[in-house]
């Protein structure tokens, strides 16, 4: 689990090497552009989108067809506060034969799909093992990459219950609307591959022409409730952790606990946020960071003077769309147990199932003022506090 110094420097040169340059890589997918070049962290999608045009908006309500046109909301998010909600909004609706949903993705998306798998057939696997890259070694880890059925659009606009329908990441549909028309009554589950734990959600679809028990109005209203109960039970997640609970560790120092994400409402909202960021403690103190997010993984990682690692690396294909392979520097632990500035250091993701495990310590030998940030929802340990999820601890004499 521990690199050397050396292995990790071969290793972080072998990353940069394969690791293309991001925008080249997504003009050659059709120009997704400035918005998808972060497409795997919060944060950066969030710069991002704030110089994007918004995106095309479908007409809401009946055509001249009769049929009409609907709109489910895909998660939610209070930014300033670093808060997720992990929902579809509202989580069931019920519509006609012929009715197309606009899964609306909202200015801030989060990273989510909208998936309809065929009826009776699981979903795509998000992450699979590389289906080109050679065995693994004994004793390493295989290369995992994004399945391509998951990341990317499959199966066109219309659902039947016959066959897959994914919008893919949101990240890569370049602003482009999702709507889905609905020809079959039937009862259809759906879920968001990425958070899949959490993130399901039904439509129902009468026969043509029935008496519809609601209006969009009224989901709208539902919907915004349903957020509302999302995002408070998410801050109060938050205020559980306010302080970190000091314990006794060895010959007297102290070790400081961090709450590494917290989770409410049975996990749909995420607090993006390590609890508290700032900690102060003597050298010679270790910190051990919990993870309190259920599904939801989060890292631990402090640079050492090292560039910050892609989690994603994009290798352009000579047909079709990149592949996305997962970086097994920031999937799994690096660094030793001290840390005092030098070298990078990192949990790997941390969850129940996950290569961190759901607590990871580390103790401050020097010091000084520790940057950190979560790889997944922070650009680097540079980002404001607040902004992203980002740490400092300070070590005093
Ligand atoms: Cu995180």
């Amino acid at each position: 689990m521990i690199d050397s110094r050396a292995a990790l420097a071969a290793r972080i040169a072998r990353a940069q090497v394969r690791r293309m340059d991001r925008r080249d890589v997504l003009r050659r997918m059709g120009g997704l552009g400035l918005a998808v070049a972060g497409a795997a962290t919060l944060g950066r999608s969030a710069h991002a989108h704030q110089d994007g045009t918004p995106p095309a908006t479908p007409t809401l309500g009946e055509r001249p067809d009769g049929t009409r046109v609907w709109r489910v909301i895909v998660g939610g998010m209070a930014m300033e506060e670093l808060l997720e909600a992990q929902a579809f909004f509202p989580g069931e609706i019920t519509i006609n034969a012929g009715d197309t949903i606009f899964f609306d993705f909202g200015q801030m998306p989060g990273f989510h799909t909208v998936t309809f798998p065929a009826v009776g057939e699981e979903p795509p696997a998000f992450q699979m093992p590389d289906p080109a890259a050679t065995p693994a070694a004994a004793g390493e880890p295989p290369t995992l990459v994004y399945n391509p059925e998951a990341a990317f659009p499959v199966g066109g606009e219309t659902y039947d219950g016959t066959a897959l329908v994914n919008s893919g990441v949101v990240f890569f549909r370049e602003g482009a609307p999702f709507s889905v028309t609905f020809p079959e009554p039937g009862e259809y589950e759906y879920l968001c591959i990425p958070h899949a734990a959490v993130m399901r959600a039904r439509v129902i679809v009468q026969e043509a022409g029935s008496e519809l028990p609601m209006e969009q109005a009224d989901y709208d209203a539902l919907a915004e409730e349903q957020l509302a109960a999302i995002l408070d039970a998410g801050r109060a997640a938050a205020e559980e952790y306010t302080e970190a609970a000091a314990t006794p560790g060895a010959d007297g120092a102290t070790v400081h606990e961090v709450t590494n994400g917290a989770a409410g409402a049975d996990g749909q909202a995420q607090v993006l946020r390590f609890l508290p960021e700032e900690v102060t403690i003597k050298a010679g103190d270790t910190v051990r960071w919990v993870h309190r997010s259920a599904h939801e993984p989060h890292t631990v990682t402090f640079l050492g003077g090292e560039e910050a690692p892609e989690d994603v690396i994009f290798e352009p294909q000579p047909a079709g769309p990149p592949r996305l392979v997962q970086n097994n520097m920031t999937l799994f632990p690096q660094g030793g147990d001290v840390y005092n500035g030098e070298g990078f250091t990192n949990s790997g993701f941390m969850g129940e199932e996950m290569p961190g495990g759901t607590e990871y310590e580390l103790t401050f030998d020097t010091p000084g003022e520790y940057g950190y940030y979560c790889i997944l929802h922070a650009g680097g340990p540079e980002d404001p506090i607040g902004q992203a999820m980002v740490g400092r601890i300070t070590v005093t004499e």
